[in-house]
């Protein structure tokens, strides 16, 4: 079994449902990994993926063994056929099966190059250590999706839900640097699965691939977009259509206390790292509506639910 997407869930409200259960009670199956051992492998930086990771495994009691395959470890070569004279130490094909043989179950982070959108929505890296490794394999990030920070931001929605059908609202915000499409991409795909009314606001030129969004609505006005929102989902992506480009930092976007008067309601969601005062506001942040450290909170609890299936399937 690998976790690559929402694709890779039947049951998307009983895997959450499962992972509150564990957030109940962590220490439930505290035996089911015994003697098993967890690899993670981090091409780009990690804080909480890494934290909860390792903190999920160690609920279930797994050996947990982490490398940042950018510095600690040699350059990996993933191109094949590649004349290895240049800065690259070690070909994936000779790496992976290293790593699959000390492991049971391999994380791997891989962000997107983004200068080659056919080379990036091919998920050619991730797609290299499934194949390589032979082991279950866990997304902790790839070049177009984040499955784990999408199913700890249902698991959040769930406790959270209003009587009523929520609207979520995904809601782009200008940023310093180029960022993947993966967050937006991922929780887009999750949240066409679950029975929410689904928005997504961005200006023009940021749309996002649509075999993610479905029927999601595009509304471009900003405001209008608010309006009634139960969640809002702050998060920058870099344009799909003109790849990884920045088109826009408009700073009306940075979302403030102001653009909610018509969401009084409104919970306010960020998979963090956050940029302060450029995405969105310290009155956000620091204020009740934010979701931001229970989102890192139930990131535990994610990697717990799929983790326990995988070894439940081993
Ligand atoms: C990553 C992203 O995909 O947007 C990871 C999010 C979980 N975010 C960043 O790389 C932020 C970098 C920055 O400089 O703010």
């Amino acid at each position: 079994m690998n976790f690559t997407s929402v694709q890779d869930v039947q049951d998307v409200a009983a895997l959450i449902d499962e992972a509150i259960e564990l957030k109940n009670d962590p220490l439930a199956f505290r035996h089911l990994g015994r003697d098993k051992t967890l690899g993670l492998v981090f091409l780009n930086p990690s804080l909480r993926t890494r934290l909860s990771t390792q903190k999920a495994a160690s609920n279930l009691g797994m050996n947990v063994m982490a490398v940042n395959a950018d510095r600690d470890s040699w350059a990996i070569e993933f191109q094949d056929g590649a004349i290895m004279n240049g800065t690259t130490v070690e070909h994936i094909r000779d790496a992976a099966p290293v790593i699959g043989s000390y492991c049971d179950i391999i994380g791997v982070r891989c962000f997107p190059g983004l200068v080659s959108r056919e080379a990036d929505y091919d998920e050619h890296v991730m797609k290299q250590f499934i194949r390589w490794t032979g082991r279950p394999f866990l997304s902790l990030e790839s070049a177009t999706l984040h499955p784990l920070q999408s199913l700890a931001d249902c698991i959040t929605i769930a406790e959270h839900r209003p009587p009523h059908r929520p609207k979520v609202v995904l809601a782009w915000a200008p940023h310093v640097k180029a960022l993947p499409q993966a967050v937006a991409n991922s929780f887009s795909e999750w949240m066409c699965r679950l029975d929410v009314e689904f928005v997504i606001s961005h200006p023009p030129g940021y749309e996002l691939d649509p075999g993610y969004t479905g029927n999601a609505t595009v509304e471009y006005n900003y405001e209008k977009a608010l309006e009634g929102a139960d969640f809002v989902y702050v998060k920058n992506w870099s344009s799909y259509s003109d790849y990884g480009q920045i088109l826009s930092h408009d700073p009306s976007r940075m979302l403030t206390e102001k653009h909610l008067a018509g969401a009084p309601g409104a919970k306010v969601m960020h998979c963090l790292p956050v940029r302060r005062n450029v995405e969105l506001s310290d009155e956000i942040a620091d204020g009740p509506r934010s979701l931001l450290q229970l989102q890192a909170e139930n990131r535990v609890f994610a990697a717990q639910a799929v983790l326990k299936r995988i070894l439940q399937k081993l």
